[in-house]
Parts: structure tokens; sequence; C-alpha cells
């Protein structure tokens, strides 16, 4: 039987579900040894991969894997337990959303900051999406008119919603049409309520305060692919904190600061990496209220973070 081309919207490990093009499930694995690419994944195909299927079993729904094609995109995670294995979590990206929290609980803007950074890195734009808008009062609000300068300022789209009241899904749903978007963030903000308000059939289950801490819960489940109702899908990764910023060199670092992308061309060095050097444009635009100093400061505590040999 002739070769189908799918789109994989699952993966459990040996097991892949793969959508072909008429819309129909397959059950499928990977036939012999796929080419992998330069890096060592323990997971060959990825959520969001384009594969080229041979069915099996028509009745059953069973298919083999026999190729992937090439990615636009993707974004890969140290395993947690090989640190020189990688784990691709999801490909061919449009976007990510991180959904954050001001209350209950509030997301550190250093961990907003690594995981634009890993955006970044992987040429995925990133959209903030702070959820639980119906717990704020007027110091959260503030919060939150802050995070719209800072990240705002920098190129970021920052969004508020209540996945409780409604609040901000038309426009949150809006940017999601005809796009394939990553949902992230730390546990308890909210993303399985999210996605349970879009795809009411899920019932995702959602965790009370107590799960917050998170450290205990040894939940491996597997990224997977939604359909929106109006269009666009969405990519859940149940359990993930978030992404090691892998092979991430120190030079580069601020590459993947949008504002600081924009005045490091008139540093006096080209590799300035914006501490002590002398005319550095960076200092000069956070000096000068251009470059907002939280970022620069996150920026100098990953910096510090990176040692050389690779992250
Ligand atoms: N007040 C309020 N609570 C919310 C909202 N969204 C989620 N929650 C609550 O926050 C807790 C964690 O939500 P959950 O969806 O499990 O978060 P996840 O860990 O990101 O999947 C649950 O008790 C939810 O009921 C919201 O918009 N407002
Ligand atoms: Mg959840
Ligand atoms: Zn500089």
């Amino acid at each position: 039987m002739a070769a189908k081309r799918g789109l994989v919207y699952k993966s459990t490990g040996s097991w892949y579900s793969v959508r072909d093009e008429q819309g129909k499930f397959w059950n499928a694995r990977i036939k012999g040894v796929l080419k992998l690419d330069e890096i060592t994944s323990t997971n060959p195909v990825a959520v969001g991969d384009w594969v080229q299927l041979e069915v099996e079993d028509e009745e059953v729904g069973t298919a083999m894997i026999l190729n992937i094609e090439p990615r636009r995109n993707y974004l890969h995670r140290q395993s947690p337990r090989h640190k020189h294995q990688h784990h691709i979590v999801a490909s061919n990206l449009d976007q990510s959303m991180l959904l954050v929290t001001i209350k209950n609980p509030k997301t550190s803007t250093g961990f907003i900051d690594r995981c634009l950074v890993a955006s970044e890195m992987y040429h995925v734009s990133s959209l903030i999406v702070c959820n639980k808008a119906d717990l704020y009062g007027p110091k959260e609000l503030a919060v939150f008119e802050e995070w719209v300068r800072v990240y705002g300022g920098a190129g970021y789209p920052v969004l508020l919603v209540s996945a409780e009241t409604g609040q901000g899904m038309d426009d949150l749903q809006a940017r999601l049409v005809d796009k394939t978007t990553l949902v992230t963030g730390h546990s308890g903000v909210g993303k399985s309520s999210l996605l349970n308000r879009w795809l009411p059939g899920l019932n995702r289950r959602t965790q009370d305060v107590s799960g917050w801490s998170g450290k205990g819960l040894h939940t491996t489940t597997f990224a997977e692919m939604f359909e929106l109702p109006n269009g666009g899908k969405i990519i859940d990764t149940p359990g993930m904190r978030e992404f090691g910023l892998v092979n991430l060199e120190r030079a580069e670092l601020s590459h993947y600061f949008p504002e600081m992308r924009r005045v490091m061309e008139h540093c006096q060095f080209n590799n300035c990496l914006h501490l002590n050097e002398p005319d550095c444009a960076v200092k000069t635009a956070v000096r000068d209220g251009v470059i907002d100093e939280k970022r620069y400061l996150s920026y100098v505590n990953l910096l510090e973070s990176i040692d050389d040999r690779n992250y």
C-alpha cells in the first residue's frame, strides 16, 4: 500500500498517534532505525512532526512510521536521567504561549526570562498570557502593567485572562487561529483549566493548591496536540517545568534578549558580553531606561549560570 503523510498528535514512548490528511488517526510505531538529527535524542519522533506512514492493518488502524519530514523548528530539553541525551518536546511550532500568574502562585520574572530565552534559541515567538485575572487587585494589576511595559517593550504580546471567568478569551483565541502553539508554564498556573475550557470533552485533571510545589509529583506524561474549536492547534506539555537551555554559549545569550539585540551592534566590541566592557551600548540603554534593569539583571544571572563547556 502507498505511503501516507501524517501529523503526529501524541507520543507515548513507543507508540504514536498520527492523523493522516483525510483526518483518520493511526496507531503507529517506528519501522527500523530512523535517521536522527545531529543530536542524541531519546525520542526520534516528536509531537508536531510530519511523517510518512505505511498502513499495517487498515481495520485495526495500525501503521508504521517510515520517516520524518525535515522539521521547521523544534524544542528540546535534557533528559532528566541522562545528561547527554535530549528529548524533543515538540516540533514545527508557530509560537509558544507562556502561561503565567501574578497571584496563586506568582511566576518569577527569572523563570519568564529563561523561558523566553529558550524560545528565542529555537526561533519560536512567544506570547505571555497572565491567568487568574479574577484574583487580581490593584497591587497585582500594577504588576501586570509593569510586565506589559517591560515585556511588551521587548516585543512580546502580554495578555490578561481568566480561565475561570472567561475574561480575555476572545483576544487570546484570536491569536491562536491557524497556528500551532505550544503551551508552557509552571504547574498551578491553569494550563489544564484553560484546555478544559476550550475543549470541554477533554477533562484534563486540574490540581488543587497543595499540588503546586510539584516536586513530589512524578507524572511522566507526554506532550499532546489538540485541535481548537475555532481553528489552530495547541500542544500541551503536562508535567514539564521548563526547557533546559541546551548548548547555550555565553557570547550568544544577549542575542536572545530582543531589546539587547536591537542595540548591541553599537557596542565597541563585537564580542561584548555587556558586563564591564567600555562603550557598551546595552549598558548605556539600561542607564537611559531604554532597557529594563530587571531584564538586564536576569541576563547577568543567566550569563553567570552558563559555564562555557555547555549548559
Ligand atoms: N481563581 C482562578 N483560579 C484558577 C484559574 N485558572 C485555574 N485556576 C485554579 O488553579 C489551580 C491550578 O489549575 P490547573 O489548571 O490544574 O493548573 P496547571 O497545573 O497549570 O494545569 C486549580 O485549582 C484551578 O481551579 C483562574 O483563572 N482563576
Ligand atoms: Mg495541569
Ligand atoms: Zn555591550
